[in-house]
Formats: structure tokens, sequence, C-alpha cells
């Protein structure tokens, strides 16, 4: 593996195969982490490092472009194909310039976004103060239900006729429900609104059919591609045809110079994998997961946000176990499951230090892990969390992952078949 880095650079190719290592015999509980197949990691590590080609298949600047027109053309019929959308842009650079390329294709400076607050699970992009999407937009932002943990679609719409937002954004980075996207769509069409979905938490499971799709409900839809959909890190947006010119100007030349032709190659590849049955019924089992550990975690006195689980994640609100995230996931990650500390409804706890720990199954269903492993991965958490400041315990559970590790290989080492 990696035999010519091993030879011209030792120092990297050391430290890349300690990653490897620690990858390989620790339990990946991030939910917007994963492990992206050996096919998809040659297609990003190729000689597409090489290209420059602004523009669009068939449309670009610069000659030499035989090959990669190819390439994004197969990209973009493959994103169109598998989310049934109209149209397809596989070309920003990540979920935070897609979203940001996204407003731009509809609304100006100092137009009102709405989007959810990042306290609540929202994104950084989705219009909260310290990014630039609440600096040059007018922001406004909807919370949950503090009680029931849930969106409340009659207070979004509320919010909606009382601010008129040119933008709505559905979706979330930390939230364990079923989002009603059709709900969205239609307050925003009582409000004169563009829909936006954010679903790259969730793209994985809409391809494999294990979470309603917002393509058929809303205007443009942005993801990234390496997290349930298990590609390299990009993005994409999709949008209706009658948004596909706006949208296509917004991302280049409007916001991006070249486009990373390796990484719309691993998106290409990662894109088939997800068009097949095996690709279903990993997403199928990410969410049976989740909900298996969601239950052993209650069963051991956790208190879980909105009451359990619909998707691929988790988010356990530690106030009643007396802890801070933080503390929780440093020592969970001593003892070899990662994770990552969050903030919950309504938190009294400072962001940085937030009474919630947000875990998810997609990387660990990528292993081969089913719900016989979940109820172990909730007795490890458990354990940890009884003993956070007890080392010895902590080293006992790190020995014991490390072997329960070694029974999922990494996806590096075997090869997913290539339709
Ligand atoms: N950083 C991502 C997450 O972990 O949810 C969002 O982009």
């Amino acid at each position: 593996m990696l035999s010519t880095l091993r030879q011209s650079n030792p120092k990297i190719f050391n430290l890349l195969m300690q990653e490897r290592q620690l990858q390989s015999e620790s339990i990946r509980l991030i939910p917007s982490e994963n492990y992206a197949s050996r096919a998809v990691m040659e297609a990003t590590g190729s000689w597409m490092t090489n290209k420059y080609s602004e523009g669009y298949p068939g449309k670009r600047y610069y000659e030499g472009q035989q090959v990669t027109d190819q390439i994004e053309t197969l990209a973009i019929e493959t994103a169109k194909k598998v989310f049934g959308a109209d149209h397809a842009n596989v070309q920003p650079y990540s979920g935070s310039v897609a979203n940001f390329a996204a407003y731009t294709a509809f609304i100006e400076p100092g137009d009102t976004i709405m989007g959810l607050a990042l306290p609540y699970g929202g994104h950084l992009t989705h219009g909260w103060k310290v990014s630039v999407t609440g600096r040059f937009f007018r922001s406004v932002q909807y919370e949950l239900d503090p009680v029931t943990g849930r969106l409340d679609y009659n207070r979004i719409e509320d919010l909606a006729k009382q601010n008129k937002p040119k933008i709505i954004v559905s979706g979330a980075t930390a939230y364990p429900r079923i989002i009603d996207f059709k709900a969205f769509s239609d307050i925003a069409q009582r409000v004169g609104a563009i829909h936006i979905c954010d679903m790259a938490h969730i793209a994985g499971l809409i391809a494999g059919g294990a979470h309603p799709s917002p393509v058929p409900h809303a205007d443009a839809v942005t993801t990234t591609t390496h997290k349930s959909l298990r590609g390299p890190r990009g993005s994409m947006i999709l949008c209706r045809q009658q948004h596909a010119a706006a949208v296509d100007k917004a991302v280049f030349p409007g916001m991006q110079g070249g486009p990373h032709m390796h990484t719309i190659s691993g998106i290409a590849v990662a894109l088939a994998e997800a068009s097949t049955p095996e690709f279903a019924e990993y997403a199928g089992q990410i969410v049976k997961n989740a909900k298996r550990l969601a239950q052993k975690l209650l069963e051991y006195g956790f208190t879980l946000v909105s009451g359990g689980t619909e998707n691929h994640l988790i988010l356990i609100d530690l106030r009643n176990k007396k802890m801070l995230g933080k503390k929780l996931s440093q020592a969970l990650d001593r003892a070899g499951l990662v994770s990552n500390y969050n903030t919950i409804p309504n938190d009294p706890a400072k962001p940085f230090n937030p009474s919630g720990l947000r875990i998810g199954t997609p990387a660990v269903t990528t292993r081969g892990m089913k719900e016989s492993q979940m109820d172990q991965i909730a007795e490890f958490i458990n354990r940890v969390t009884n003993h956070v400041e007890d080392e010895t315990v902590i080293g006992k559970v790190r020995q014991e992952v490390v072997e329960f590790c070694r029974a999922f290989p990494l996806p590096d080492t075997f090869v997913r078949p290539i339709v």
C-alpha cells in the first residue's frame, strides 16, 4: 500500500499509516464521517489531480478536456439518476461553498434567509451569525420545540410569515428525526420563498431509500458527498431545470475557479456505488443500527434528544449523567470510540463545552457492523460514562475496542463491485 510514497516521503507515509491504524482500531461514531471505498480513494488520488477545467463539459476555458468532460458528465448523469433530479452541479468544493453558491443563485446581499439555528442542529452556513451567510444576508433562525426536541412546522411558518424570507433552508447536522420536506416547501410557497434543502447528513439514506427525498419538493438541494453518501470530500447541488443556469453560474464563475476534477472522479465512482442494491441495504442498515444503539442507550439510562432516532444519528442529553459533552467525548476517544460533543436544544451550557454528545452509525455500518455490535458499542459507551475519570477502566475498554475492531476490516482492503 502506498509503496511510492513510502520511498519518496517516509515521514508523510508513516503519518498516513498511523491514521489508517487509528481508523482501523477505533469505533468511528461521528455521524458525518465514513470510510470511502478503495475505488473512490484511487479515483480521487488519480491523474485528475493534474487538471484545470474551468467551465462545464463542452464549454471549457482550457483545452485538453477530452477525458474530464466524460468524467464530469458521468458524475452529473449518475447524480441525476440516483436522486431523480433534473439537474446536477458536481463542482462545489465543499458543502459550505455549495450552500453559499446556492443562495447567491437566487438572492442578493441583504436579502433575508431563514435556517435552523446552529445550537439547535443547523449548520453554520444556514445563516448563523459568525458565518458569511449570517453577515451578507439578513438571517432569521428557527429553533426546535424545546420540549419535544423536534421541528415545529407551525412555528416555522409563523416565523416565515413575520419575516418574509426569500430563502428557507431545510436540513440539519444534528437532528435525529425524519424531516418533512414537503411541509417546508408548503411554507416556502405560502410566503413566496425559495426552498433550499441541505441534505448533506442524510444524502446516503436518501440515495438508498431510507429517508424521504427532498428533491421533489425543494427548488435546490445541496449536499456534501463524503458523509452517509460515502464518497470523497466534495459537494453537489441538485435543482429543478428552471434553476439550472442560475445554479451553474453561481458556482462558476460566481463562486469558484477550476473544479477539482480528481474529486469529481471520486464522486462519479461513489455515485455508481450508491446506485447498487447493496447500497440500499447499507442505508437501511445504518438506520436499523442507529435505532438499536438508541434503544440500548435508553436501557442504560441515557436521555436522548427527541427520545430516539429515525435516521443515522443520536443526540445524547448528558444532563442526567451530571456530565458535559467534552469530558465524555474525550474519555471515549481515549477508549477508542470517536464521537463529538454537541449542543442540545436550549442548552444551558456553553457551545464550546455543551451538554450533548453526537454519535451516528454510517461508518460502523460500512465496516459491516450490525445490531449485535450496536449492543456492544452501547455497553462500551455506558462503561466509559460510568468511569469517565478511571484510566484503568478506560484502558481496558481501549484494549477490548481494538480486539472488537479486528473482525471488521476497513473497506480499503476489499473491492466493491463497479457498475
Ligand atoms: N462538520 C459537519 C458535521 O460534522 O456535521 C457539518 O458540515
